[in-house]
């Protein structure tokens, strides 16, 4: 295969492995992100290797996620991550300065750069040519050690852009076109790279939208050129001096392309309770509807929420619906007040929240019981809002201003306004004051922690043979958000002990005491699932309250690549079926033993079920490299990294 553009940038950063789709490789990024949600795991990781941080590498840290401080437990993690910043050299963005992903892509994304992040939706960068992966808050820590970091080199999908976005259409509609077109395949391991003359009709903030959308489909990363319209954006950013034109090398090749005529796109929406539900709004339009939450990293830029005001402008929203504007970032909402579109968004009656995620992962504005919640965020998987129950419709920011105005679904061109006409800012004002860099001196000694900041656990090596019991089966497209739901809960994510007890509790509230009985009678816990196990979020909690429960072994039908990473390096196997017919046969309290599973990882590409007394025996695959079989057999990475780390 040769070369594209996402192959050009991972060349250059590669420091093992040959590229070409399916190699493992390994890279050195020039950026490393986290955020709070991630990030106390991520700097009590960094702890517990007990290696100092490699500092040519520019690392942030953005609070974004926690910040209702409802109790202690968010301030004190804040404490706690900016010690920790000056400690490790890491920039520390204050919490209210607004979501990670837009504050990157205004102020330290561009072309041609590699970023890691302990954030699923990093490929948000993707929109100003920035390469943008999304891992687990392990990798993070060893990869902020300086040592290489290990994936899967993607198989690249060209996507060719036609025309032109019509009005009222815009790119939160053509990324849900996108999700419902490659929605129904096996993503995994696949990045997009944009192109087409479609393109340039396209600003960044557009691009941003589409990229992060890609993260949905549970892709490696996509990838938008750099051109005129990314140095006009870095240039109203006062960085001029980070662009680099970026289009693809002459003759680039790619596994696969596709085509989308931008002038078809018309109004979409991912229906509840998965972004894949895509159909038009036209379609779904008359649903009432009792709340709309305009903001996130997907939609809550400056241009986004001007299109906004602008449809709203001069009219009140329904006295049925409450609607809740979330600037994505200090820059967007002081832009809005500059360019006066912020008093419309008041005066229509928007009501106004902090810089962050907040609506996005259910940390306040849940919805009421039974209600339906148009949303410009791009999850909406059950219970994700904070409201079991609740109807999540994910739209653009043009469908959620008209179902705004009318309280019903609405397609917004049946408004017949005239349709709202960007404009191009020629300067951002930038205030970095809540952007604090590392200090001069690293900062000494121990690190604050509020009482409910506790040290991860530590997986045990991977014994010869196991006894496994299935404790839960699941069917397909079970998300991060569903094995540990955030929300109410996000507040545990510095205490795994703490967030353990709420595993899978909107699935099946007695999966725990199962899972802890039966490791208290030394059997490992198995979790059968369907394909897509483990969509969604990167939060390694999702591997690590699980395994600390005694979940030793997951057998799905699929697995998503950045929750994959996160079982392997916390010591969970995971296997697939050789038979799909096994998965059905499958039941709970179904029990066996898996006599050589450690000498089979090592030397078969097939793994030994039996049940001696029922006279049952199958094989299951592992798929693994050598390198993560050797981090499961040691118990995790953290286990691994510790001998191996130089
Ligand atoms: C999300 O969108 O689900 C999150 C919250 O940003 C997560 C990170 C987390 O769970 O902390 C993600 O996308 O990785
Ligand atoms: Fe935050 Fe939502 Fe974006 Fe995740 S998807 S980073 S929770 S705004």
């Amino acid at each position: 295969m040769g070369s594209n553009t996402i192959y050009a940038i991972l060349e250059k950063h590669r420091v093992h492995g040959r590229i070409g789709p399916g190699e493992e490789i390994g890279v050195r990024a020039d950026q490393l992100l986290t955020q709070d949600g991630t990030g106390t795991m991520v700097f009590l990781h960094l702890e517990q290797l007990g290696r100092p941080r490699a500092k040519n590498r520019l690392a942030v840290c953005y609070v974004d996620h926690n910040t209702l401080g409802d109790g202690p437990e968010n301030a004190d993690d804040h404490a706690f991550l900016q010690a920790a910043c000056e400690k490790f050299q890491v920039h520390f963005s204050r919490p209210g300065n607004g979501i990670g992903h837009q504050l990157h892509l205004e102020r330290f994304a561009a072309p041609g750069l590699l970023l890691l992040g302990a954030d699923s939706h990093v490929p948000t960068l993707g929109g100003i040519g920035e390469l943008a992966i999304g891992v687990g808050g392990l990798e993070l820590a060893v990869a902020l050690t300086g040592a290489p970091h290990y994936l899967i080199c993607p198989a690249v999908t060209r996507v060719v852009l036609t025309g032109k976005l019509r009005p009222f259409c815009s790119a939160k509609d053509l990324g849900l076109h996108i999700l419902g077109l490659l929605g129904g395949r096996q993503n995994a391991g696949v990045a997009l790279e944009y192109t087409g003359p479609g393109v340039k009709g396209l600003s960044v903030q557009e691009r941003a939208t589409l990229a992060n959308l890609g993260a949905e489909l549970g892709l490696t990363t996509s990838l938008f050129p750099a051109d005129e319209v990314t140095q006009a954006f870095l240039t109203a950013q006062g960085r001029t001096r980070d662009y680099r034109r970026q289009q693809p090398p002459k003759g680039a090749e790619y596994a696969e392309q596709i085509s989308v005529d931008l002038d078809k796109i018309e109004p979409m929406v991912a229906l509840p309770s998965s972004p894949l539900k895509v159909t038009t709004v036209r379609e779904a339009a008359g649903v009432s509807v009792q709340q709309v939450a305009i903001g996130s990293c997907t939609n809550g830029s400056y241009e986004d929420l001007a299109r906004v005001a602008a449809i709203l402008g001069g009219r009140r929203v329904s006295p049925e619906v409450s609607v809740v504007v979330a600037p994505a970032s200090r820059q967007a909402l002081r832009t809005l007040l500059e360019q006066r579109q912020l008093a419309p968004l008041l005066d229509a009656g928007c009501r106004l929240t902090e810089s962050t995620c907040g609506f996005c992962i259910g940390h306040g504005q849940a919805p009421g019981t039974g209600w339906v919640s148009v949303r410009t965020s791009s999850r909406n998987y059950p219970g994700r809002c904070g409201t079991a129950g609740a109807q999540v419709y994910l739209v653009s920011p043009e469908t959620a201003a008209a179902t705004a105005l009318r309280g019903v679904l609405t397609d917004p061109r049946d408004l017949k306004l005239r349709a709202p006409a960007p404009r191009a800012v020629r300067r951002y004002p930038v205030d970095d004051g809540l952007l604090l860099p590392p200090p001069r001196r690293v900062r000494l000694g121990e690190l604050p922690r509020g009482p409910n900041i506790v040290d991860p656990p530590r997986q045990k090596p991977l014994p010869a043979s196991l006894h496994v019991e299935v404790s839960l089966k699941l069917g397909d497209h079970v998300s991060t958000d569903e094995i540990l739901p955030a929300g109410r809960w996000l507040k545990y994510r510095s205490n795994v002990q703490e967030y353990a007890k709420h595993t899978f509790e909107g699935i099946d509230p007695t999966f725990v005491q199962r899972a802890r009985e039966n490791a208290a009678r030394e059997i490992c816990n198995l979790i059968v699932a369907g394909n897509h196990y483990g969509e969604g979020s990167s939060r390694e909690h999702a591997a690590m309250c699980p395994a600390l429960l005694g979940v030793r072994v997951i057998l799905a039908k699929s697995f998503e690549r950045i929750h994959l990473g996160n079982l392997i390096n916390h010591g969970v196997v995971p296997l697939t079926f050789l038979d799909q017919r096994t998965y059905e046969a499958l039941t709970l309290d179904d029990y066996f033993e898996m006599p050589w599973i450690a000498a089979e990882l090592k030397k078969s590409e097939t793994i030994t079920l039996r049940n001696p007394d029922r006279g049952i025996e199958f094989k299951v695959r592992h798929g693994l490299s050598r390198r993560q079989i050797e981090i499961l057999l040691a118990g995790g990475l953290a286990n691994h990294a510790a001998r191996h780390l130089i």
